[in-house]
């Protein structure tokens, strides 16, 4: 009898300390990171887990990977759709499949300053691109930037359109970044982040672009020679968590979690703003040959892709190129 009772109550206090949120396990939340640990983006992660640990202790842990280890942007947003990662930070390329509007970031030349891309973001239309996310089963919780893309190759100094004849230059794996290399001239061969560094290296591939914060931090100016600031690409890094997650957590922490995504966003951009300058002399100080270009060389890199804005306009849509356009010419 005694011992019924005994195991009564432990039975009890077993289901008690259970049901108790202050002694249950965090709820673990990787996020995915085809950068690596000196980059701001994987930083930006970090920054968000700090900032959720101070505002709810011990409820959430995010546990940020760097180097694609849990994959590559296309399979880690996969994962994420599906619910078997958690989070990731991709560029957008990925998302483009999902949603044919996100192909409005990688037109060529669109954004032309970071201030403009801020108003992107955290305006209408980085809301609308958000939302167009969820029936898909992803929910959008912030815009890293990655920043301006330039060019870098092996082979020789790139100031204009014909100078890129012939040279095999990696781009992400989206159908406009490959039209828009084959328009100036280049051979361009599509292929995931990860294996850029090798391919350079064993010169499989003569180039690759990147914003520098990226160049830098990857080194690919060590089997590089060539820098040119083409701009040619304003890329987002988009922090993105499995949307049926999401919403299975308590609706003030969903508050407190996109809040903390976005604060740490700040935190990225303002960081990678900061590299992106910095970084320029490292590459000249480390033996690359960096040109810039002067708005008449621009141009014709700019003439160059035209044909791309009349390709994608039917699949973007006139409507939200029209509004993008206003928002960054607004912004100026
Ligand atoms: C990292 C990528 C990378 C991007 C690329 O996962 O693929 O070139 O610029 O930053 O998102």
């Amino acid at each position: 009898m005694k011992r019924t009772w005994i195991l009564v109550l432990t039975l009890l206090l077993a289901i008690g300390l259970a049901a108790d949120p202050a002694l249950a396990q965090p709820k673990v939340l990787k996020v995915s990171n085809g950068v690596n640990e000196q980059h701001p983006s994987y930083l930006g992660g970090k920054k968000f887990g700090e900032i959720l640990a101070a505002k709810l202790p011990g409820k959430y842990d995010v546990q940020v990977y760097a180097n694609a280890q849990l994959g590559d942007d296309v399979r880690a947003t996969e994962g994420v759709r599906m619910g078997t990662l958690e989070m990731v930070t991709t560029s957008a390329s990925p998302l483009t499949g999902l949603v044919p509007e996100f192909n409005v970031f990688d037109l060529p030349f669109i954004v032309t300053s970071e201030k403009a891309a801020d108003a992107i973001y955290d305006g209408s239309i980085g809301a609308k691109l958000g939302a167009a996310l969820e029936p898909k089963g992803i929910k959008l919780l912030a815009y890293y930037e990655n920043g301006f893309r330039q060019l870098t190759n092996s082979v020789r100094e790139v100031k204009a359109p014909a100078d890129m004849k012939g040279l095999k230059i990696r781009t992400m794996q989206n159908p406009i970044h490959l039209e828009a290399f084959r328009a100036m001239g280049a051979n361009p061969t599509p292929m995931p982040f990860s294996e850029v560094f090798t391919a350079l290296q064993q010169k499989t591939i003569d180039g690759q672009e990147n914003p520098i914060p990226t160049i830098w931090l990857s080194k690919f100016y060590e089997v590089q020679k060539f820098v040119s600031l083409t701009g040619h690409v304003y890329g987002p890094h988009i922090v993105l968590i499995n949307k049926k997650l999401f919403d299975s957590f308590p609706a003030e922490d969903q508050k407190i979690i996109a809040a903390a995504a976005q604060e740490s966003a700040i935190y990225q951009r303002n960081l990678n703003r900061k590299m992106n300058s910095d970084f320029v002399a490292e590459l000249k100080k480390a033996g690359n040959t960096v040109s810039e270009l002067t708005p008449e060389q621009k141009k014709a890199f700019q003439d160059a892709v035209a044909p791309v804005y009349a390709t994608w306009e039917p699949k973007i849509g006139k409507a939200l190129m029209d509004e993008f356009k206003a928002t960054v010419e607004k912004a100026k």
